[in-house]
């Protein structure tokens, strides 16, 4: 049945749609199968169901309904990209305070439609949210710039932040695992639980977090710095996840202000990535997006981007999520992810299809991981344009041919040496952790610095 009529108005002006931010806007990719109906037809099928629909008429349907309806206002089939307008109305608020939720917002907008027959695929490339409903998402509670106070930095330029992962991914016995968050931490700022790490059999939470809690003591005074620990609290179960975060900050004592929480919220929804926010509002709160590719990647032709992802975060009330490498680290991605880190940073962004204000929200910390190292960041930064960023180098650290401490200052000198604007080659002349991550990583050292070796006199 042909909807269009209804569930369409290509006469709808984007511009007049933003200037009235009565709507949610959301941008897709849509191809069509065989078969169906047209493009608009099948549009407008896609909007029905996004929205106040199905795909046929209902007797119970009134005006009132019809106010509701997800109206498709342009469609470019030749590039195969339309854009449907959302009612704020249609999305469900919060019993208890009456606040928007991301969950609803996904169900409608991305949730039925993903299954549709005359639907070949369909990915959201972008949306743009109005005033009234930013005002009424949680976002972030606690930001970068709080780490920064805790680091005893500028609040307002604060700079890199050096992180590692705990590795062996998994494996690693309480004492073992305590040794090398120490060990990193002598020369480092940020460590986070890699996201399977839990509360395995050989390692319980409650042998693991006391000893890593001592183990920041222990940094902090041997070096004189704050210590951050981003733990992992990732669970099926609500009281699962409130028991964890509740002990972990118990087992931290007077440190518990130096403990960010990780949620792998892609995996576990936003439902848990809200109950962290919510009943931690004082923590930094790190969303590890693991299992995001499924739908995120360049490849995929269905679900959305990992631009989409990120502006989801923020509403969400996520203090940071990783964003990838930009193409310098083992993730897939590219030079121009840096918007998605800027659209998540910054009060006004330009996505690839709406420009957004936030009009004051905090901003979310683009978060760097996933095969970096000390060589691979000074073109990172010069790709981003600056190192107010949290990352977190796993093997960069603990694969560093002296220590986790050295390769913990290989970090933060790799960020001096691009801050200098210094050659590196010349700048690992007097910078030693820095010179010696040639040597533990010479395969990124052969393609990023050609002829490194005769220049530092390395001939083995
Ligand atoms: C990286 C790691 C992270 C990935 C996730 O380890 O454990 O889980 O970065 O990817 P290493 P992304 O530093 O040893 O490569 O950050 O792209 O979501
Ligand atoms: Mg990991």
């Amino acid at each position: 049945m042909d909807q269009s009529n209804r569930y369409a108005d290509l006469s709808l002006d984007e511009d007049t749609l933003l200037a009235e931010g009565g709507h949610i806007l959301v941008a897709y990719t849509m191809n069509i199968m065989p078969n169906f109906g047209g493009y608009l037809e099948t549009a407008a099928h896609f909007a029905a169901e996004s929205s106040t629909g199905t795909n046929v008429e209902v007797s119970t349907t009134d005006d009132f309904t019809k106010d509701l309806d997800a109206m498709v206002y342009e469609i470019d089939e030749v590039k195969g990209i339309m854009k449907i307008a959302y009612p704020c109305g249609l999305f469900d608020r919060n019993l208890i305070d009456g606040r928007a939720m991301v969950v609803s917002f996904l169900t409608l907008a991305i949730g039925n439609n993903q299954g549709m027959g005359d639907v070949k695929c369909a990915q959201m490339i972008d949306f743009h949210v109005p005033k009234q409903m930013l005002d009424i998402f949680d976002g972030p509670s606690v930001d970068i710039t709080d780490l920064w106070n805790l680091l005893g930095r500028d609040r307002k330029n604060g700079g890199y932040i050096a992180g590692t992962i705990i590795k062996p991914k998994l494996g690693l016995r309480p004492q073992p695992f305590a040794e090398a968050a120490y060990q990193f931490w002598l020369g480092g700022d940020f460590i986070k639980n890699d996201e399977p790490q839990g509360n395995q059999v050989y390692a319980r939470m409650k042998d693991v977090m006391p000893l890593v809690s001592d183990a920041m003591k222990r940094a902090q005074d041997e070096t004189g710095e704050a210590k951050i620990f981003s733990a992992n609290i990732t669970a099926d179960d609500y009281h699962e996840m409130i028991a964890r975060g509740e002990y972990i900050l118990e087992a931290f004592g007077e440190n518990a202000h130096h403990v960010a929480f990780l949620v792998d919220g892609y995996v576990g929804g936003c439902g848990m990535v809200t109950t962290a926010r919510r009943n931690f509002p004082g923590q930094y709160l790190h969303y590890h997006r693991a299992g995001h590719g499924a739908i995120t990647s360049p490849s995929s032709v269905r679900g959305y981007t990992a631009l989409v992802l990120a502006k989801l975060s923020r509403l969400m009330g996520a203090s940071g999520i990783h964003v990838g490498t930009m193409g310098y680290g083992k993730m897939e991605g590219g030079a121009d992810d840096r918007n998605i880190a800027y659209m998540i940073e910054r009060d006004s962004a330009d996505g690839p299809v709406y420009h957004q204000e936030w009009f004051g929200m905090k901003p979310t910390t683009p978060i760097i991981s996933g095969g970096m190292n000390a060589l691979r960041l000074p073109g990172f930064f010069e790709n981003l344009g600056h190192g107010n960023v949290i990352n977190t180098s796993g093997g960069g650290s603990y694969g560093h041919i002296d220590s986790p401490s050295a390769g913990a200052k290989s970090l933060r000198q790799a960020y001096d040496c691009w801050m200098a604007k210094a050659d590196p080659i010349e700048f690992a002349r007097d910078n030693n952790e820095f010179a010696r991550a040639f040597e533990s990583f010479p395969g990124d050292a052969d393609s990023l610095y050609p002829g490194w070796r005769d220049k530092l006199g390395v001939h083995k």
